[in-house]
């Protein structure tokens, strides 16, 4: 049997991870825009008791900055209207433009019109808004997530917002600027119990070193990667440009793993642990997984990266 992406893909297929988050996307999709925006604001608000979004810097914010602009200049009325256009994914000029940034700037954005919400500069989600049936029971089960899924939930949302992104033909994508490896002299080592492959290692370190061009020598030409709950990126360019769109500042934690034979002369390799984003640093630790699949070389033909179902999965590492 040789390896195809296909058979990698099923590797350690006792994985469990956290299908609640795409379900829940799911049912959110499914509700009107009103309770879309009213649903996230409640949920916002109820997480921001317990932990903080940190502010992103300047750099990254410049990109949404006019849009901001135009908006906040708006009546309280048009406002809600754009809100309200963004959630139904309306072809709207703003939706258009949303449909081009980053993951990251559509959260900066948000971030924003959240802060002025809070402030009362821009039009607050009305008082008293009564919440479907629908829209309350999955603000239920976001409430029953653990943080870093409740994290994923709200950020697939953001995601999904604004105009379809396939729609709007040849764009230029809009991402924030890339930082600069951090100093050698500076970087941590982790260690991974269990599993000492100098790919793997160099996996961990070079990510978290923002070090994208060492990062991306470490896969095939048609190596693969794939994000949670998302379908592979396939092919050492894609994967590259994704590392430097949406990967920066990201702190991966291994903690344990496993290393088998695969057919072929491969090696399977399963690592869980931890992983921050910068939005919360430490005070939201996700449960993931990392799953690769290496040639005989030892070069990545395929990562998968899961957020596990519980903090239990940390320990799974069978096959
Ligand atoms: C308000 C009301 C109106 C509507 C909206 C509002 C604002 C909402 C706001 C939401 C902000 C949400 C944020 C969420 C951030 C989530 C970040 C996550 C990051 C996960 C990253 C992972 C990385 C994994 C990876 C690893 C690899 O090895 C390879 C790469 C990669 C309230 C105004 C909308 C403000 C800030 C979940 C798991 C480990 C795959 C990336
Ligand atoms: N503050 C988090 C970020 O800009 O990515
Ligand atoms: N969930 C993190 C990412 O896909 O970028």
């Amino acid at each position: 049997m040789s390896i195809t992406l296909d058979t990698a893909r099923g590797i350690f297929p006792g994985t469990l991870a956290a299908d609640v988050v795409p379900a829940t996307t799911a049912r959110f999709n499914q509700l009107s825009a009103e309770d879309q925006l009213a649903l996230i604001w409640f949920a916002y608000l109820e997480m921001g008791k317990t932990i903080t979004i940190s502010a992103p810097g300047a750099a990254n914010m410049q990109f949404a900055e006019p849009t901001l602009n135009q908006i906040r200049q708006l009546s309280f009325k048009e406002q809600s209207q754009v809100m309200c256009d963004l959630a139904n994914r309306a072809d709207t000029p703003v939706g258009r433009v949303y449909a081009t940034w980053s993951v990251n700037i559509k959260l900066g954005f948000w971030y924003q019109l959240g802060q002025w919400m809070e402030q009362g500069t821009v039009a607050p989600i009305p008082a008293g808004y009564q919440l479907s049936a629908n829209a309350a029971a999955v603000l239920q089960t976001i409430r029953g997530l653990d943080a870093g899924q409740q994290i994923t939930v709200l950020r697939n949302s953001v995601v999904d917002l604004g105009f379809d992104p396939s729609k709007l033909g040849n764009y230029t994508r809009v991402s924030e600027p890339v930082v600069v490896p951090q100093d050698v002299s500076l970087r941590s080592q982790v260690s991974i119990e269990g599993v000492d492959n100098p790919t793997i290692l160099s996996y961990m370190n070079n990510l978290n070193a923002n070090d994208f061009d060492t990062l991306i020598e470490l896969f095939t030409p048609d190596g693969a990667l794939q994000p949670p709950f998302q379908k592979p990126i396939v092919g050492k360019d894609a994967v590259f440009r994704f590392f430097r769109e949406d990967c920066q500042n990201l702190k991966l934690i291994p903690e344990k793993g496993v290393v088998e034979p695969a057919p072929d002369g491969y090696t399977q390799i399963k690592v869980t642990g931890k992983v921050q984003t910068p939005w919360f640093g430490a005070g939201v630790g996700m449960n993931m997984a990392w799953r690769f699949l290496l040639t005989p070389e030892n070069k990545i033909f395929f990562v998968a990266i899961d957020l596990l179902a519980s903090p239990k999965e940390l320990l799974n590492l069978v096959r």
